[in-house]
Formats: structure tokens, sequence, C-alpha cells
């Protein structure tokens, strides 16, 4: 009882926490980024750049795994490649990792990439949770119902609406995973699990397995991905004045017309957001709200296309957030989905105080309000690194 109490009051911070985000946001697609016009996946990060072009973060230069061979075919940049050291490379697919060893190379594209992930070394992700670099693994196998998320989550919210799901459609793997439902509501409403990162870290890697079904019809507010945090203590509080950063990877629906359940983002609490209530960074470097207004992502930035994930479907999603060097804006931002770089955001302040690390983790679905049928949002394999992690292998 008492758990489910506190679960109660903490809903609201939650429903709270990143709700509100472009409330009054131009439209997005007004910008440069609606079709998808820019770069795209096709050629890629380093692929335009400089010596990028082929692979001279190759294999030659990287050593055996660099993320040369990202071919830049796809907008992977270095699909999996080198061990969690390795990631010399910059290659095709601009590359540079920023596994553990990070950044070598960083050649042409100089974006971080997906050199080979921890889980390569992990079918199944079985003991996965054993890895050094991994903080926290959940492939959600070991409950008999969702009270049970409590024994190792540090807060789940709606306990009502969360159930642990067992049959074949509604698993990534194994024989359960957790589900988050939005019913018919006027209100806000926020499903998460969440977890304390302890000891605090400057960079975290986050990546879990999700699948939204095909109710979803949500336009607004719909925080529907996972988030990583430090020190966040609400919304519509300044990361420069609350001493506090965000980012989340998710997808925005700011107009019925667009397809649901919208198009990947990182919604962001940083020095330089527009408004209290936080930015979404697009693929394509469009930063809402005041879409007409550039931001500079770096030097080594490329645009990318944006993309929107089908409803019913698994999809691999990964985040990274590595919190800036006080006084350089080295903070960055990384997206991949199903293995594939598909934004990068460098240039970013967070903090001025190296005190203020990351210091929280969850998965979650809000919605300012759903006014249509109930939807479900179903999620596994949730892992937590200080490295790069990539997709579960078989
Ligand atoms: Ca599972």
């Amino acid at each position: 009882m008492e758990a489910q109490w506190y679960a109660r009051m903490v809903i609201l911070g939650a429903g709270a926490v990143l709700a509100a985000c472009g409330g009054s946001d131009e439209s997005k697609g007004g910008g440069p980024s609606g079709s998808g016009a820019t770069t795209a996946g096709g050629s890629n990060s380093g692929g335009d750049t400089t010596s990028g072009g082929s692979d001279s973060g190759g294999s030659d230069s990287g050593g055996s795994d660099s993320g040369g061979d990202g071919s830049g075919a796809t907008s992977s940049g270095g699909k999996p490649s080198g061990g969690a050291g390795g990631n010399a490379g910059g290659g095709a697919g601009g590359n540079a990792g920023r596994g553990a060893g990070g950044n070598a190379g960083g050649g042409a594209g100089g974006a971080p990439g997906a050199p080979d992930g921890i889980a390569v070394d992990y079918p199944g992700d079985q003991g996965i949770e054993s890895d050094p670099a991994v903080i926290f693994a959940d492939d959600f196998e070991s409950y008999d119902d969702a009270t049970d998320l409590w024994d190792r989550w540090d807060n789940t919210y709606q306990q009502s609406e969360t159930v642990i799901v067992t049959d074949a459609g509604s698993v990534f793997a194994g024989n359960q995973s957790v589900a988050f439902t939005l019913p018919n509501n006027d209100a806000e409403l926020s499903n998460a699990v969440e977890q304390v990162v302890s000891p605090e870290v400057d960079t975290l890697y986050l990546r879990w397995y999700q699948k939204i079904d095909g109710n979803d019809d949500i336009v607004g507010s719909h925080h529907n991905g996972g988030a990583i945090s430090a020190h966040y203590q609400g919304p519509g509080l300044r990361a420069d004045e609350a001493k506090q950063f965000l980012a989340a990877f998710e997808s925005w629906r700011g107009d019925a017309a667009e397809t649901s359940p919208g198009a990947l983002n990182a919604y962001v609490y940083h020095f330089d957001q527009r408004d209290i209530w936080g930015d979404h960074f697009f693929p394509t470097g469009l930063v809402s709200p005041n879409t007409s207004l550039p931001f500079d992502f770096g030097a080594d930035f490329v645009a990318r296309r944006d993309i929107t994930p089908e409803l019913d479907r698994w999809y691999c999603y990964e985040l990274m957030l590595s919190a800036n060097t006080v006084g350089s804006r080295d903070g960055r931002i990384t997206l991949w989905l199903d293995g594939h770089l598909i934004a990068d955001f460098g240039n970013l302040v967070f903090r001025d105080d190296p005190a203020i690390k990351i210091d929280r983790f969850s998965v979650m679905f809000h919605a300012g309000s759903n006014p249509g049928a109930a939807t479900t949002k179903y999620v596994d394999n949730v892992v937590a690194a200080t490295s790069y992690v990539g997709p579960m292998i078989p």
C-alpha cells in the first residue's frame, strides 16, 4: 500500500515531469525538415565530409574493429563493429565510436557511431547484467506481476495501468515483457518505470525495446520513449537555472495530420533551451520551438532524415547522453534505432558544475490526454550502461 501511495504521489510529479513540452511549438515541419530531404541515412555523415567518403577510418587505421566498416550505406555509421574499447574509424559512417575506449579516429564524420555493443557478448542478453559496463538490466522475466517491479526498479507509476504480459505478440524476448496502457482519458497520465543511477555518471547509454500498439492516436504531449536525466526536478525549469538536465528519445506528433506516433527526436533540457518546457531536436537539425531559428550542433553535425516509427512493431531504441566538461561545449546526445545511428547532436552544454551528473533513467508512456482508444506500449530488454549496448543478438 505504501508503495502504491508513493507511486501515486510521484505520478503527479511525473505527469508533470516531461509534460507540457512543445505546447506552443511552431508546428514542426515548417522548417527544413519534413521531407527528409536531407542527406538521410543514405550517404550519411562521414560520407559527405572530407575523407570519410570511403572507409578512411576503415579497417586500416582503425585497426580491426574500427567503425570504418560502416560503409555509410545506412545511417548506422559504423554498424556494430569493434569491441567496447574499439572504435577508431570514423570512416564512411563517420563514427568514431564513443565506446568505452572511445574516440580514436573520429575521422571525417567524427560523429559517434555504433561500435560493437556490449550485447554482442551476451546472446539473448543472457548474463549481460554481469558486464562491468552495465549498470542495470531487466528482461522482465523475473516478475509474477507488476507490483514486483518494485523489487528491481526505484519507482513505477500508474500500477493499475502497468502489467506484466506473457502472450507472444506482446513479448520481445523470453516469455514476458512489461506493458503500459494509456486509457481513454481527458487528463494527463504518466506511466513509467524509473531507476536511480548510483554512483552518478557523466555519460550513460540506455537501450530498450518497445512496441506501441496500433491504437496510438495522440496529438501533442506524448512522451513515449525513454529518458536519462540529472537532478531533474520537474518541468518548466530551465537547465541553467535549476541545475538539472534531461534528454528523452521519443516521438513528437504536433498535428493530427502527421502519422502516429510522430517523428523521432530528442526532447531536451539543456543550457540553451528555448523556453522553460525544453526543446525537441530532430535528426535534420530542426529544433522546436521556434523552428525557424537554426541551432548550431557543431562542425561535425550531419543532418539526417526524420523517421517515424511504425506502430505495432518492435524497435530497439538507444539513447546516449554525455554531459559536457564544464567550460566546454562537448555535451552530446546520440540516438540509435535498431542499431543504426539516426541522430547525433553535439556542441551541447548541460551544466556549469561538474557535480551535476546523471542520476536517473526511465522508460515511459505519457500523454497530456488521450481522447481516443486505450493504447498500450510494451517494453522489454532494458539495459543501462557506461558504454554502447547495441541490439540484442539471438
Ligand atoms: Ca522479456
